[in-house]
């Protein structure tokens, strides 16, 4: 486990279903109605209650889906986390398609979301570097800046966790973390 911005970044290695927060966010696709990966994990853990609420919010406000970069919310089930946050990562093509601004957004609107639940502690997967195969480090480079970006302009959520499904993964976003920070000191 390593801590940043003094202590409201905590980046770490786990299964994020087993997360006691207050939200724990899912990459999902758009059609919110499941998939593998983290997605996969938390609809099995969190049980049908989840998968029903995503069914209505499709009824009823999101009949073509929800797009890439947006995020909306549901309880979390069986799960521990109160909130499930689904939001739809880009599919990573050549980098030139808004992939980066994409991502920053999934960030950036699931924790306004969080924040608007009155959500504390918050833990994010590492969204599309997955089955939507984006590279690990530059996701890393965008999460590590958003999140940051988010946390120095507001005081909810208090707490972000990042977390990691590997050891590897882990170790690649606290690297890059150390660098942009490392660059950033540099400059002043
Ligand atoms: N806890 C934490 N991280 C996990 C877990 C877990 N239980 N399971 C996987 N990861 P992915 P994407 C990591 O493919 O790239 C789904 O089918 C995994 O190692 O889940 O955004 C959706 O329905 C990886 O680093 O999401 C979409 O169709 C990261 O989570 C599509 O996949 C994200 O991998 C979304 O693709």
């Amino acid at each position: 486990m390593t801590e940043f911005y003094n202590g409201r970044l905590i980046a770490t290695i786990g299964d994020i279903t087993d997360f006691e927060v207050d939200a724990i966010v899912n990459a999902a696709n758009s059609s919110l109605l499941g998939g593998g990966g983290v997605d996969g994990a938390i609809h099995r853990r969190g049980g049908p209650a989840i998968l029903q609420e995503c069914k209505q919010l499709r009824r009823h406000s999101l009949p073509d889906g929800l797009p890439t970069g947006k995020a909306v919310i549901t309880g979390g089930g069986r799960l521990a986390a109160r909130y499930v946050i689904h939001t739809v990562g880009p599919v990573w093509q050549d980098g030139n398609r808004r992939e980066d601004a994409l991502l920053e957004a999934c960030y950036r609107n699931s924790l306004d979301l969080a924040a608007g639940h009155a959500a504390t502690t918050v833990a994010f997967p590492a969204i599309s570097t997955g089955v939507y195969g984006f590279p690990r480090e530059r996701a890393a480079r965008v999460a590590f800046g958003a999140i940051g970006e988010y946390l120095y302009r507001n005081t909810v959520p208090r707490t972000v966790y990042c977390v990691f499904f590997s050891h590897d993964d882990y170790q690649e976003f606290v690297d890059e973390a150390n660098a942009i920070l490392q660059a950033v000191n540099d400059q002043e």
